[in-house]
């Protein structure tokens, strides 16, 4: 009966556009959707079904910046009009995309600008619930930014890095600190075309200038500014924020641990932490393990707490701490319809508004935490690090409250997937050269000799415009099968994860050079480097490739690219700009927020990479995806004349092939 009812609800949904197989690859989220409306509850994918994109806004062809308008062009001829002062589409648009870069980097610089505040507060004793945890890397770090470490006490290194790394944003003037750690090569390309960043408060600023109404009309000159200030993010915001939270929360190294919804318990009290900074999660971990906390959730009926990531933050502590993960950003909306949650803390970035409905609707308790992102309606419990353990204390104690009050039936889909996680920079440094002779000397190698063709960084989102996950695991798939190597960062890490390619056995996934390297040193195919400010590790480890030398002088040299094959936000945008800015091939998919064709576009999808930066690629299809970075690889190759130990390598291949067959 039930069964008839939900077919039936299956069906109306279909006839609204909804085909839940289109919508979705990842069974738990498929599963849930079905539940959500047998419940009568709209998650995304329905309000995307209903919604159809604004044709106009997609192309960015429109420009609401001043009142004069809005102006709209036409992308089917769009130099036919200008605009009421008479911008052009290239003004229209690199204006669009710069805001974008604007509001992307803004993000990442202001969560790394948080974490540095903690650090200070931490070495000067005023936050006493959180410590240096990685004195090595401390070390490490401000012995790259010049600063002395022999003989002095860890307080004041910490200090004189606080202050060197405080110039990563408020500088009027210079280039940032971690310019240092910027191949030479790129770096005087970057001078040359004026884009190495100063603070990234300078460069915010003037780049919000520079979109105003009347201010810079030469896309050209704008793409400057945007590239600066999104390189400001990469090398920056972003990797600041990395490598503070490694300083305080310790630098990831491999962690066995499971993903998807399976992880979610039904006889204990679920508690899932959504967002980006790990300052909140770190203390709501040691909230859980409370002895006096464990006790009320045992006196509540419930057999112990059970403590769950979603999205970056969760994709930091699973590759830190091992802390399973429900799901990535098209499933956050979906775990609450288990029924199982008890009570969802969210702090900042990706966030959705919908929670707070399907969170009533199934008794969850949802707490925004940071002064940053209130939803109206929603219970706000403030997060201060001075006294952290009040807001994440308070967030447990509410979920005990709700688990003893559990009205609703509980549906946990029974799927979940073991894997490695907590592939830091240095540990892959570590896991190839061992601990004597740490390097990336054997990746390099690897990659000259052919038996890994290059690297392909697979990160961003999911987007409920395109099946979740299906693109991420695919062109992954592709890429693997034709022997480059995949790093990967937040939703897409969880997609792969979710699919089982986080574990060493995945490497028969691979092509026989990549397989081989995977099973000598006992690393799966794919590597999940944690969450989307830890991007910035991909940027360091291209860096190093450089450094250890055979593979050109500039990342621009690099057998690399990147993809962002399901992305929605601005952030990506951002990351997908200083990726190019660095040098690297970067395919986007879903949509691209530009008129093909125009100058601006024609700018960014060849005239950078001739000026010596990278450039951008589209494309819808995974396959097609994968054949343009491999594609990219390969010219790289060639241009470093390995396509001929590559060549060998498939002879090889062939010639063991046919030994077999005979
Ligand atoms: Ni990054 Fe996209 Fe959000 Fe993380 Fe996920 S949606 S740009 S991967 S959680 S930031």
């Amino acid at each position: 009966m039930e069964e008839e009812k939900g077919k039936k609800i299956e069906k109306k949904a279909e006839k609204k556009g909804l085909d839940i197989r289109d919508v979705t690859t990842c069974e738990a989220t498929a599963q849930m959707l079905r539940k959500a409306e047998r419940d009568g509850v709209e998650i995304a994918f329905h309000r995307a079904a209903d919604m159809k994109p604004c044709p106009i806004g997609a192309d960015s062809a429109c420009c609401k910046h001043c009142a004069m308008g809005p102006c709209r062009l036409n992308a089917k001829d769009p130099y036919a009009k200008v605009g009421v002062c008479g911008a052009t589409i290239d003004t229209f648009q690199s204006r669009n995309f710069g805001r974008m870069v604007a509001a992307g980097g803004a993000a990442h610089t202001d969560h790394g600008m948080s974490m540095l505040d903690l650090f200070r507060e931490v070495i000067n004793g005023h936050i006493k619930d959180y410590k240096i945890k990685d004195p090595v890397k401390l070390e490490s770090v401000a012995k790259e930014l010049g600063i002395e470490v022999e003989g002095r006490e860890m307080k004041e290194i910490a200090m004189d890095l606080y202050k060197e790394l405080e110039r990563t944003y408020t500088q009027v003037e210079g280039e940032i600190p971690f310019a240092k750690r910027v191949p030479p090569k790129t770096l005087e390309l970057w001078r040359k075309h004026g884009v190495v960043p100063r603070g990234a408060m300078r460069e915010l600023m003037e780049l919000m200038h520079r979109t105003h109404m009347g201010v810079d009309q030469d896309y050209e000159n704008l793409t400057k500014q945007l590239s600066r200030t999104a390189l400001s993010d990469g090398w920056g915001g972003s990797m600041v924020a990395t490598e503070i939270s490694d300083i305080l929360f310790g630098t990831p190294t491999p962690v066995r641990t499971e993903v998807n919804m399976g992880c979610l318990k039904e006889d204990q009290v679920n508690i899932i932490i959504h967002g980006h900074e790990p300052n909140l999660f770190e203390s709501v971990l040691d909230s859980v393990n409370d002895p006096s906390l464990v006790q009320a959730a045992k006196d509540a009926g419930a057999k112990g707490i059970n403590l769950l990531g979603m999205c970056c933050s969760g994709a930091e502590m699973l590759s830190r701490h091992g802390i399973p993960h429900a799901g990535n950003f098209m499933s956050v909306e979906a775990v609450l319809v288990t029924g199982a949650v008890d009570a969802m803390g969210v702090d900042v970035q990706c966030i959705k508004q919908g929670l707070a409905k399907v969170a009533d609707c199934y008794g969850t308790k949802l707490f925004t935490t940071n002064p940053r992102c209130r939803i109206e309606g929603v219970e706000h419990i403030e997060f201060h690090e001075n006294k952290a353990r009040e807001c994440t204390d308070a967030i447990v104690e509410n979920a005990i409250v709700r688990f003893k009050n559990r009205k609703m039936p509980v549906e946990i889909p029974k799927i979940k997937s073991m894997g490695i996680h907590g592939f830091s920079h240095e540990y892959i440094n570590y896991m190839l050269g061992g601990t004597f002779r740490a390097s990336y000397t054997p990746l390099n190698d690897n990659i000259i000799n052919g038996r890994i063709r290059g690297v392909a960084g697979v990160v961003g989102c999911t987007n409920p415009r395109v099946k979740q996950d299906w693109v991420h695991v695919e062109l992954v798939k592709e890429l693997i099968k034709n022997d480059v190597l995949v790093v990967q960062t937040g939703c897409s890490q969880i997609a792969l994860a979710k699919a089982g390619f986080y574990t060493p056995e995945a490497a028969h996934l691979a092509g026989s050079g990549l397989r081989e390297v995977c099973e000598t040193v006992g690393m799966p195919p794919v590597l999940g480097l944690g969450s989307c400010v830890d991007n910035s590790r991909i940027l360091t480890a291209c860096s190093e490739m450089v450094r250890v030398g055979g593979l050109g002088e500039s990342i621009a040299d690099l057998p690399v690219a990147g993809a962002a094959p399901e992305w929605m936000s601005e952030k990506a945008i951002c990351i997908g700009q200083y990726f190019v800015a660095s040098g690297v091939f970067t395919v986007f998919g879903v949509t691209f927020p530009m008129v093909e064709g125009t100058k601006f576009h024609k700018l960014l999808f060849d005239g950078l990479e001739q000026l010596g930066f990278g450039k951008w690629g589209f494309a819808v299809d995974p396959y097609e995806m994968a054949q343009m970075m491999i594609a990219h690889i390969d010219k790289k190759r060639k241009a470093l004349g390995l396509d001929k130990s590559r060549e060998r390598v498939l002879m090889d291949m062939a010639a063991r092939q046919k030994l077999e067959a005979a």
